[in-house]
């Protein structure tokens, strides 16, 4: 799947099975949110381990510039990437129901040294997280996405500071109607 139209994919995601999709589109959700076109693959480092090489290897040629690998219990597809391509790889690890996505993470996270991948957290944030990473490591040589980023920590700031408003006003409505 390509998502954005006829623009060439600055990232690319790639999960282990089609069943890891409800979970992480969040990350897709975000890239779309900065306007970053991407594509979306599913590829096991598993069941198709010629595929995750091959799509790893062709991937700057192609014009990806990060990818982002998802994959749930043995999560040895973000690593495998990692292996055969010099781009930054963004690894997701996926919950699962058995071991609740700690198979995943540490999986994922705990490479050896000279192949890294930058792990994202299990559930909560992490696919929406793993998006806006791949925003920021593409905002180091574009301003246009850097602006946005800035405009986005300023949004997140006045959300914050407006949450905060409404808890103070809260609590001081709550002590009047106790005295
Ligand atoms: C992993 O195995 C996938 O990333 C998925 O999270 C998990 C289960 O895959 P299915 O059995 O649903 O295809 O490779």
């Amino acid at each position: 799947m390509q998502a954005t139209g006829a623009s060439v994919p600055r990232v690319g995601i790639v999960m282990g099975s089609d069943s890891d999709w409800p979970k992480i589109q969040a990350a897709a959700a975000a890239l779309a949110e900065f306007g970053v076109p991407y594509e979306v693959r599913v590829m096991s480092a598993h069941r198709t381990p010629e595929v995750v090489g091959q799509y790893a290897r062709s991937a700057r040629q192609r014009g990806l510039q990060v990818i982002i690998a998802a994959a749930g219990g043995a999560a040895h597809l973000a690593g495998v990437v990692a292996a055969h391509t010099t781009l930054p790889v963004i690894g997701l690890p996926v919950p699962t129901p058995d071991l609740g996505g700690l198979d995943s993470l540490l999986s994922t996270v705990q490479m050896p040294g000279d192949v890294p991948v930058a792990s994202m957290a299990v559930g909560m944030g992490g696919p929406r997280n793993a998006g806006l990473f791949a925003v920021q490591i593409l905002a180091t040589a574009d301003e246009g996405l850097q602006a946005r980023l800035a405009q986005f920590k300023q949004q997140l700031a006045a959300k914050i500071a407006a949450s905060d408003a409404r808890l103070q006003e809260q609590r001081a409505a709550d002590d009047a109607a106790a005295r």
